[in-house]
């Protein structure tokens, strides 16, 4: 043995004076050892894991299923510390039959050498003595020692049974304990062990503690698992579940860490660029990393983490990045003159719209504060991240500026939407007439108050309007016409959409409120059909109804509540019969033509508007729900409806007749 491995081996002179200061706490009325009977050192340790017994909730917080998983990590958390010190790559959890569970990793093992101050294995004291487990190891990030941190001892402590095995140049050490106390003594087991180096930790809940559940959850622990290889990149951290017929078994090692925790979270989402971005640096000890991404979404979806540990608080970590990306992005913003001089600077809100972003420190030090003791308090976390994050990210806008541009075109658009609600609201407000009860004048209500029942149709043009309104059922179907020449203008930004009457009508009659005060619950209506003609202008209508619900009545959107009606392409009479036959296609037209007898004499007439057909007509195909066929929207459309209009707005606008190409394209894409 050399004297570096001898060194690793042992607590440092410090370290055993922390072990030993704690004993002397614990061991006041000291007994003198007796043959046979308890010694002192037993009794201290008695009295100290006792309390644990008595007082769980004081050392795990919880002895429900959550603390009962907290056990888990408590060990795990050890083997990651092994790891950040760069002594383990491998950390293995498994479920046995029992619902016992066995933590693994390769390191160094738990120091096995006696101690000159206690006399006994240092492998003792760690799940023997109280707080132990935090406080030796000497320098790097300890994992353990966190949030709870309050080590292996009060695992042991919770613990029917728990047996250790340490493996160290081809000797297995091995010791077992029964509810904290020593059965057998540290011994050297002659058979050899499953691994070739590393720490082997066995146990098995108490279910006089744990008596709600000593069951464990496979997907918790699979999701902490998966969350910690993507927090400590390079490490594989594997989950095995033995309580099934066929074992299962994941395993995780993550080369790009966050990063591919960004990715995973975005999975499926569409981003604005291929990689999320990636930060990382140390500032006094702190190490800083961050990955972040934008995806074609709204939704913020930020995490952070100390040491490993969700801060679902936030802290001072999270407002260090949160201030370094506003301040970056509206920095290059001027300078690139996507803002202009003397323009509204974007807000965070405006910046982290659409963000996916993983913050993770690690803090030699860290202090937990807020209610559920997750918000970073560390006053130098927060100029550790800043700046970290700064000098990086504003380097990597410079480096890429196609890049750059669109996230601050995406914060920009946020900015315009926010604005453009704010004054929509506060035209809301100053319009007369919109209180509750009092319905806008253009709408025809249905006489049922049963939001289930009731069906709203938004009906281009006034004609269609008038046949929709007499056509429909009186009790479950309301009519709001709306005139499309006022929507119809190929620049129409939202602000004008929103300034027009008919569409506060909408937002009057669905009762749900606007923007952040929207409340799905109260919608006056489970159906909102969008009922337009199959042409170019009433596709356009559509997809800015769409981009409106999308945008200011997303609940609405998501609980499936917007649907599009499918008003027929065609009319077919056959001479002397009056019935009129509906054809949805042109395809369909022909096959129905061809089988047709010779003699027949067929009228065909093509609807190119609503208005061209009868009220009963228009009842018949088109809003009887016995006939009709609605194509529900998915909220996918409602967001590709989205970027359309978002493409129309961005800067150059293009000439009507283009976009009305543009348009007749997007109208086939979306496929509605
Ligand atoms: C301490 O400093 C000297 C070298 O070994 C260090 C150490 O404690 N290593 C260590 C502990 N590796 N693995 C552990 C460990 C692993 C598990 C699964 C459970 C516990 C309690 C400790």
């Amino acid at each position: 043995m050399t004297d570096r491995d001898n060194a690793e081996q042992s607590f440092t002179e410090e370290e055993e004076e922390l072990i030993t200061d704690d004993a002397v706490i614990q061991q006041a009325g000291r007994m003198d050892s007796d043959a046979g009977e308890y010694n002192a050192d037993q009794i201290q340790v008695l009295e100290g894991l006792e309390a644990v017994r008595k007082r769980p909730g004081m050392y795990i917080g919880t002895t429900t299923a959550q603390g009962l998983h907290h056990l888990v990590w408590e060990i795990v958390d050890n083997g990651i510390d092994e790891a950040l010190a760069g002594f383990a790559t491998h950390i293995s959890v498994t479920i046995e039959k029992d619902n016992s569970i066995t933590v693994i990793d390769d390191g160094r093992g738990i120091p096995v050498d006696i101690q000159t101050k206690t006399g006994k294995p240092a492998l003792e004291t760690v799940f023997t003595i109280l707080h132990a487990g935090g406080k030796f190891g000497g320098g790097g990030y300890k994992v353990s020692g966190g949030l709870h941190g309050v080590g292996a001892s009060v695992v042991n402590a919770l613990s029917t049974n728990l047996d250790v095995k340490v493996v160290r140049e081809g000797k297995v050490y091995y010791m077992d304990f029964a509810t904290g106390r020593v059965k057998t003594p540290m011994t050297v087991l002659s058979e050899s062990a499953p691994i070739e180096r590393g720490t082997i930790v066995h146990f098995k809940p108490d279910p006089d503690i744990f008596q709600e559940t000593t069951v464990f959850s496979y997907k918790t622990l699979l999701t902490r698992v998966r969350e910690l290889a993507f927090l400590n990149k390079g490490l594989r951290i594997s989950i095995t579940d033995k309580r099934p017929e066929e074992p299962v078994s994941e395993s995780f090692c993550y080369q790009g860490g966050i990063k591919e925790y960004v990715s995973y979270l975005d999975e499926g989402k569409e981003t604005l660029f291929p990689e999320p971005v990636y930060v990382e640096g140390e500032e006094k000890d702190i190490v800083v990393e961050v990955a972040l991404q934008y995806t074609t979404d709204i939704k913020e979806n930020l995490r952070t983490f100390t040491n490993n540990i969700n801060t679902y608080e936030g802290g001072t970590h999270e407002t260090g990045f949160k201030s370094a990306l506003t301040r970056v992005i509206n920095d290059y913003a001027h300078k690139s003159g996507q803002l202009k001089d003397g323009a509204e600077s974007l807000t965070g809100e405006d910046v982290r719209e659409g963000m996916t972003a993983i913050v993770s420190i690690k803090h030699p030090d860290p202090q937990f504060e807020g209610q559920t003791k997750t918000k970073l308090g560390n006053s130098d976390a927060r100029q550790a991240t800043d700046r970290t994050f700064s000098e990086t990210f504003s380097r990597f806008m410079m480096e890429n500026p196609s890049v750059a541009k669109r996230i601050v075109e995406k914060g920009i658009l946020a900015q315009k939407v926010r604005l453009s609600a704010k004054r929509a609201r506060e035209m809301t407000r100053k319009q007369s007439g919109l209180e509750i009860g009092n319905l806008p004048g253009k709408l025809a209500d249905n006489t049922s108050k049963d939001p289930e029942i009731s069906e709203l149709f938004i009906v281009e043009g006034d004609s269609a309007g008038g046949s929709a309104k007499q056509g429909r059922n009186r009790l479950t179907q309301a009519i709001l016409p709306i005139r499309g020449k006022i929507l119809n203008v190929g620049k129409a930004s939202l602000d004008r959409v929103l300034a027009n009457e008919e569409i506060r009508s909408l937002f009057t009659a669905m009762g749900s409120g606007f923007g952040n005060d929207f409340d799905v619950t109260k919608a006056n209506y489970h159906k909102v059909i969008i009922m337009t003609d199959a042409d170019v202008d009433g596709a356009h209508i559509r997809t800015l109804l769409l981009t409106l619900f999308y945008r200011y009545m997303r609940p609405l959107v998501d609980a499936g509540y917007i649907y599009i009606a499918q008003p027929p392409l065609y009319g077919v009479s056959l001479g002397n019969n009056k019935e009129l036959h509906y054809i949805d296609s042109d395809e369909e037209l022909e096959d129905y033509l061809v089988q047709l007898p010779s003699n027949a004499k067929p009228k065909v007439q093509r609807y190119k508007g609503l208005g061209e057909m009868d009220y009963d007509q228009l009842a018949d195909t088109t809003m009887d729900p016995a006939h009709r066929r609605l194509l529900r929207v998915d909220p996918a459309d409602a967001q590709e409806a989205d970027a359309v209009i978002d493409m129309l707005m961005g800067g150059d606008v293009p000439p009507r007749r283009q976009f009305i190409e543009d348009n007749a394209v997007f109208v086939e894409d979306l496929d509605i």
